[in-house]
């Protein structure tokens, strides 16, 4: 319970540099930038994906590099760099100066982390005109700024940290950049769909307690049948698999909660309020690594298990 009141970080800890199937998926071009970065530190860019449509998050979200280590101590993850992301979610973070030991996290959230906010577009139209309420609104260059393109109003994800791992970034340095991430976003309307059916199976906690979500894979491909267990003592967490039928709940069958993970609905699971304990995925025919992991208060942590390759 006392670990429920603290802030939980994911300790992006391998226990061996033997993954081989997780390097597959990041691009580090040593010695390159494109221009768009400059100055002491690495990049990081990468896409950032909706969790539940799997399509681009919104742009005018933010996209910061976080440091765990502070929650070690109580304390708040620290930014190391925020920026907007674009059309597409795309996104680019520049000078990434870090040396935390337990890996860095990227997070999508409303720009509410980190002072430099990002949603610096609507300071290019000053606020200042009061409403013309007794006259006709003619000179108001409404036309040249659509609703649709402005940025979210604040609310409209909740926060979603996806770790990188130390061996990722350790050897970078000043004009390096790692290419290609992945970084996952869940719109509020979805986290609070999934927070009335953990409600709904009677579980205590839920995304806003923090939360590990991720995927169980082989060559960066859903599989059937996998779970996630915790393996350290007195750690039974209820593991929540999604299905593709959320009618009946999403993570239930005929009231009955599916008990593994479901390729076709992308062998999603969700441990919501989880403790900083040692985890590891199972299926049947794959060998996993376990990680020590945990949930961040506030923060929903991203943790994909993809099979070891043999
Ligand atoms: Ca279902």
């Amino acid at each position: 319970m006392i670990f429920r009141s603290l802030p939980l970080v994911i300790l992006i800890a391998c226990t061996g540099r033997g993954d081989t199937g997780q390097t597959d998926d990041t691009s580090v071009d040593t010695g390159e930038t494109d221009g768009a970065c400059s100055g002491t530190g690495f990049s990081v860019a990468g896409t950032a994906i909706d969790l539940e449509s799997g399509e681009p998050a919104a742009e005018g979200l933010c996209a910061s590099i976080m440091d765990p280590t502070p929650t070690l101590a109580g304390g708040e993850p620290a930014v190391l760099g925020t920026s907007v992301i674009e059309v597409g979610g795309t996104f680019e973070i520049c000078n990434i100066v870090t040396s935390s030991a337990i890996g860095i996290l990227m997070v999508v959230d409303d720009c509410a982390s980190g002072e430099s906010g990002g949603l610096d577009t609507d300071t290019d139209a000053p606020d200042t005109d009061v409403p013309d309420t007794d006259g006709p609104d003619t000179d108001l260059p409404d036309t040249d700024a659509p609703d649709t393109d402005l940025p979210p109003d604040g609310d409209a994800v909740i926060a979603v940290a996806t770790g990188i791992g130390r061996e990722d970034y350790q050897e970078l340095g000043a004009g390096d950049s790692l290419t290609e991430r992945v970084a996952y976003s869940i719109t509020t309307p979805y986290a609070t769909a999934i927070n009335a059916d953990f409600a709904e199976e009677g579980s205590e906690t839920n995304l806003d307690d923090g939360a590990l979500v991720g995927f169980i894979r082989s060559n960066e491909e859903p599989i059937d049948g996998g779970v996630v267990t915790c393996v350290s003592t007195n750690c039974t967490p209820t593991v929540y698999y999604a299905d593709t039928n959320p009618v009946d709940g999403l993570f239930t069958t005929d009231d009955a909660l599916n008990t593994s993970a479901i390729a076709a609905a992308g062998s999603l699971y969700m441990i919501p309020g989880a403790e900083i304990k040692t985890y590891i995925a199972e299926a049947d025919g794959y060998e996993f690594q376990s990680r020590l992991a945990g949930s961040i208060a506030g923060f929903v942590v991203f943790v994909t298990w993809n099979a070891v390759e043999e």
